[in-house]
């Protein structure tokens, strides 16, 4: 165990740990001006909530805010312990090397990524850092759960201080093709950085077979279907293992590390209970009036980001108005781009050119009375996305690279009525499990054209049909599911790993090949 800081409390105290870059909660003051947290509305606080109940477990992330030095508290009978931020690693480690290096490459390099040293060095500080807090904190043989690729050098360094602990890591977005991957200049030490955990999980089956490919190619290792045979290299780790160890063919020590897909899902029966309340039956209903009732509502809902393919959604729906294919009296498009990483200067231009198009194309086709599109730069409450999710006759989700899209899922969650067409891009998680979904290219602008007439025409029946096939998968799979199959996989024996069953079907070698042409013709 690392020297514990003798003012961190609750020391060794902890059987089950969660790490991700941001604590589960937002600050807000209150009328009297006092502030205090909320938990923030997002998929994995409503996963995990359960484990860390009953597990009483502690989660460690940054508050949000620069050189805040909050101290560990109690929110909703969980143990939050918050990791400081000087306002100078908020634009090296955060905005910099997350958000405008990791993120754009991890993303196909949809927009190009930038390369500093500085960046780099105030990441594995701020990793170092959540490293140490987790290493404080877990109990001997604990379960620690490391979140997203903002800390991906944290199981290396955590496995360095406490070898007795069990390390899982999970990838929110995708794992890129080596050809891009190889452009980073530290791309050695993060692949040995998830190398540390016993368990690294993955949105799609593709990026799982990314990451063993880059371990090969990078360290040589050997990979068998899901299992990556890591040797070790420090004795301490042999003997302070609770692992399975084995013995390599060169006689070195190997530890079985498993990377594979568990697809992350929604809390499906919240958004259908929602959007069987009459309150929000009712505001649907109202929003369609407030667009003066068209024929035809489309959405898109989004972080304002440029992975989200909201310029290529714009471009087609502005070339349908133009072509006269669709009228403005018909068809409105609602456009829902919540505000994101505004201080990072990619963002501030993507953000001036989607309301440039915006502007062009409601200037060129609204008139008086109809709007070709209502977007709207704001934050919602859930209850009036599920409102708008009820409204829309057609979701269209564009992005060019996405994770998994969980708009898609909540989307299909909340449309109990079987109606509403989900018009989804093959390049977002999703498209592997939605695949009733009417799935289209974005960068395929005719394609994507004919996908939203297509959604706009679809008999009531076909609808229904794809709907139901589509909920049905998303019922199954929610996200207590997704975090349950990640931690069994993580706490079963070695043995058990070695035979793992992805909840995805495995892509056939005739789809993966197609997947993958599909991903080189679209660069
Ligand atoms: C990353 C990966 C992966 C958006 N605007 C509002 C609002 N939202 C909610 C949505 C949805 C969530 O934010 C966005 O999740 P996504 O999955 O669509 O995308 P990312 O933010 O990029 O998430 C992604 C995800 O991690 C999970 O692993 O799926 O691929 O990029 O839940 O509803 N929610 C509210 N008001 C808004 O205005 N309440």
């Amino acid at each position: 165990m690392p020297s514990s800081d003798s003012s961190a409390p609750f020391p060794g105290e902890f059987d089950f740990v969660v790490v991700s870059n941001r604590l589960p909660v937002d600050r807000i003051t209150d009328d009297d001006g006092n502030p205090s947290f909320r938990t923030s509305p997002g998929g994995l606080v409503t996963a995990l909530e359960p484990v860390m109940r009953e597990a009483d477990g502690a989660w460690i992330g940054w508050t949000g805010s620069a050189d805040d030095h909050t101290e560990p508290f109690e929110h909703d009978g969980v143990h939050l312990i918050p990791v400081h931020l000087t306002a100078d690693e908020v634009e090296k480690y955060y905005e910099g090397f997350s958000n405008d290096t990791l993120w754009p490459l991890y993303h196909d390099v949809i927009a190009p990524p930038a390369y500093h040293r500085e960046w780099w060095e105030s990441y594995v500080v701020v990793n170092q850092r959540f490293a140490d807090r987790a290493a404080e904190l877990a109990s001997e043989g604990a379960t620690v759960w490391v979140q997203d690729y903002q800390l991906q050098l944290v199981p290396k360094m955590l496995r360095e201080l406490r070898p007795d602990l069990t390390i899982g890591f999970f990838n929110h977005i995708p794992f890129p093709a080596y050809g891009i991957y190889s452009q980073l200049p530290w791309r050695t030490q993060i692949i040995e950085g998830l190398l540390g955990a016993d368990v690294i999980g993955f949105q799609r089956t593709a990026d799982a077979g990314n990451f063993s490919r880059a371990v090969r190619r990078l360290l040589g290792y050997q990979t068998k279907g899901t299992v990556i045979d890591v040797p070790i290299e420090d004795e301490a780790e042999v003997s302070g293992s609770s692992r399975r160890i084995t013995t390599g063919r060169d006689g070195r020590p190997m530890r079985a590390v498993v990377a594979r897909s568990f697809p992350i899902s929604i809390d499906a029966a919240s958004y259908e209970q929602l959007a069987r309340r009459p309150d929000i039956q009712a505001r649907a209903r109202e929003i369609r009036e407030g667009l003066g009732n068209p024929k035809v509502v489309m959405l898109g809902v989004d972080r304002l980001d440029y992975t989200k393919g909201i310029g290529h959604r714009l471009k087609a729906f502005g070339e349908l108005l133009a072509d006269g294919t669709v009228d403005v009296e018909d068809v409105t498009l609602v456009q829902v781009a919540s505000p994101s990483r505004e201080r990072v200067t990619a963002y501030q231009q993507l953000r001036d050119e989607i309301e440039l198009t915006v502007g062009r194309i409601n200037g060129d086709y609204g008139t008086i009375s109809h709007t070709a599109i209502s977007y709207l730069h704001h934050g919602y409450p859930r209850e009036e996305m599920v409102a708008l999710y009820l409204a829309a006759d057609v979701m269209l989700v564009t992005a060019l690279r996405d994770g998994m899209n969980l708009v898609a899922k909540e989307y299909v969650a909340s449309r109990f009525d079987n109606g509403g067409v989900l018009v989804l891009s093959e390049f977002a998680g999703a498209s592997d499990e939605l695949r009733t979904a009417l799935r289209v290219n974005p960068h395929d602008i005719e394609g994507l054209k004919e996908a939203v007439l297509q959604a706009i025409d679809m008999p009531a029946s076909e609808r229904a049909r794809r709907m139901r096939a589509m909920r049905k998968r998303v019922q199954e799979y929610d996200v207590a599911r997704w975090s349950s199959s990640f931690l069994s996989a993580l706490t079963s024996s070695s043995d058990d790993l070695a035979l793992p069953k992805s909840t995805v079907r495995t892509p056939t070698r005739s789809e993966a090949r197609a997947e993958e042409r599909a991903v080189e013709e679209a660069r």
